[in-house]
């Protein structure tokens, strides 16, 4: 198993020494699953200290000119992109921890006046998009202090944060996280179908959402029981709908086959190889949780975790992951299914009034009106609407104040498995137009100028001649 690097486990060290010679902690962490996850780990650390803190969670154009006004100040997912320190003062104490590109190399530390520490994967050769995530960095500091009980926030931030995108397992330092948590038992993984909605979907709705390739159950309910009609997997048990979870191994078997057939008739030769991957692919479950909620699946329980942070409760998401459940589990369902009520609206209206555009390369809409946090989910979920073969791009204003505009590009697995690197293109288009972007290879996003639209959209379009 893949070991932490003894240089990045001396600066975990230092880190829980910093801690435990502070008062006063300040924690900003990102306004995303990982982010969450990852503040929910370190104020857990500080309470079973007994250390007096804040958390805020906040989205990154937040922390231009931040006031450094505790004794410590802890930046999760977040920071090591950012100028946080610009107004540090000779007493401050910095600690960064995040896997995302950092602008700030490893002696940095030894070049500034206050008490600085950053840990970066990056920063060690190690990946920070498919090893480590935000919260799972958190973890590694939380293990330092011995409490490997929070590990499966661990797994739950890299899940949130897609790192198993690429290869459909958590790999690099986040399979030690997931070991710590399957030691611990509160975590199992294995092998089962990818369609998401394990736990709490009925089967049929399940497989009528899937939408790497476009088949004849895609968004078609009643081809969904004829198929699992035809191989003979009951649709119910006693008055419940069955779900994925509900199904024993012969069951899954029979469905895997069926869906390797039907997807292998669809796609072009060179996609065959990887049609497999598509189907199946390793999932987590949380022993602790129980069967058939949203909570006991990591996928469903991130998606939870992304509901809350789209409609700035931050608060209730933290509640839960820090173990109080009482109050916060019913505010969950309730913006949760104000969450999903929200996308099946504006995925109809999509639908519905055409708003689907095609280029050559690329299909995008304009969703104005959508929420910029949501419009990236949208995205994915209209991509069943559109044709797989083509990343689906969505547009939206970024806010009320700002008129500029924010752009998220879902796409088939099957584009990433064959190599493309949305993540890549959209980073590069945004900023030859004066934007900026970046991230996964299947989910990315950009923020560009209100008047380069159509410069962005033919920019994409052409430089995907020849790949797509
Ligand atoms: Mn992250």
């Amino acid at each position: 198993m893949e070991k932490l690097p003894l240089k990045m486990k001396q600066l975990f060290n230092k880190a829980k020494l910093m801690i435990e010679s502070s008062e006063d902690i300040k924690i900003y962490s990102h306004n995303d699953c990982d982010g969450i996850s990852a503040g929910a780990i370190l104020s857990t650390i500080l309470d079973r200290r007994e250390k007096d803190h804040d958390i805020e969670i906040v989205s990154l154009d937040k922390l231009e000119n931040l006031e450094i006004e505790n004794e410590l100040t802890l930046f999760s997912d977040l920071g090591s992109g950012q100028e946080v320190d610009k107004l540090a003062n000779n007493d401050s104490k910095i600690i960064i921890l995040d896997h995302h590109p950092p602008i700030r190399d490893l002696n940095y530390r030894d070049k500034v006046s206050y008490n600085y520490l950053e840990i970066n994967p990056l920063h060690h050769g190690i990946d920070g998009s498919y090893h480590v995530s935000g919260g799972g960095l958190s973890y590694l500091l939380a293990r330092e202090f011995g409490y490997a009980d929070l590990s499966w926030i661990g797994v739950l931030a890299a899940i949130g944060d897609m790192q198993n995108s690429s290869s459909g397992k958590l790999e690099g330092l986040n399979s030690i996280i997931l070991n710590d948590s399957v030691n611990q038992g509160y975590v199992q993984s294995f092998n089962d179908l990818s369609l998401y909605g394990r736990q709490t979907r009925p089967l049929f709705v399940a497989l009528s959402y899937f939408s790497d390739v476009n088949l004849p159950i895609t968004n078609n309910r009643t081809e969904s029981i004829a198929l699992m009609k035809d191989l003979g997997i009951p649709r119910k048990v006693g008055d419940r709908s069955r779900t994925l979870s509900d199904l024993d191994i012969s069951e899954k078997g029979k469905l895997f086959s069926e869906l390797v057939k039907m997807l292998s008739k669809e796609v072009p030769k060179r996609y065959i190889h990887y049609v497999p991957k598509l189907v199946a692919s390793d999932s987590y479950e949380f022993m602790m949780e129980e069967n058939h909620t949203f909570l006991r699946d990591a996928a469903e329980f991130s998606t939870a975790m992304n509901a809350c942070t789209r409609n700035n409760r931050e608060d209730i998401a933290l509640e839960i992951l820090k173990g109080n459940r009482t109050d916060a589990l019913d505010q969950l369902e309730i913006i949760s299914k104000e969450h999903r009520r929200y996308l099946a609206q504006n995925i109809h209206r999509i639908e519905e009034e055409d708003m689907i555009k095609n280029l050559d390369n690329i299909q995008y809409f304009d969703g104005n009106g959508i929420k910029s946090q949501v419009v990236g989910t949208i995205a994915g979920m209209i991509l069943s609407y559109g044709d797989w073969r083509k990343p689906m791009i969505g547009f939206t204003q970024i806010s009320d104040e700002d008129e500029n505009l924010k752009v998220s590009l879902r796409c088939s697995r099957l584009l990433a498995y064959d190599g493309i690197h949305f993540g890549n293109i959209i980073r590069k288009v945004s900023k030859s137009i004066g934007g900026s972007g970046g991230g996964h290879s299947v989910a990315c996003g950009a923020y560009i100028p209100l008047d380069k639209k159509e410069e962005f959209l033919s920019t994409f379009n052409n430089q995907l001649n020849g790949i797509l």
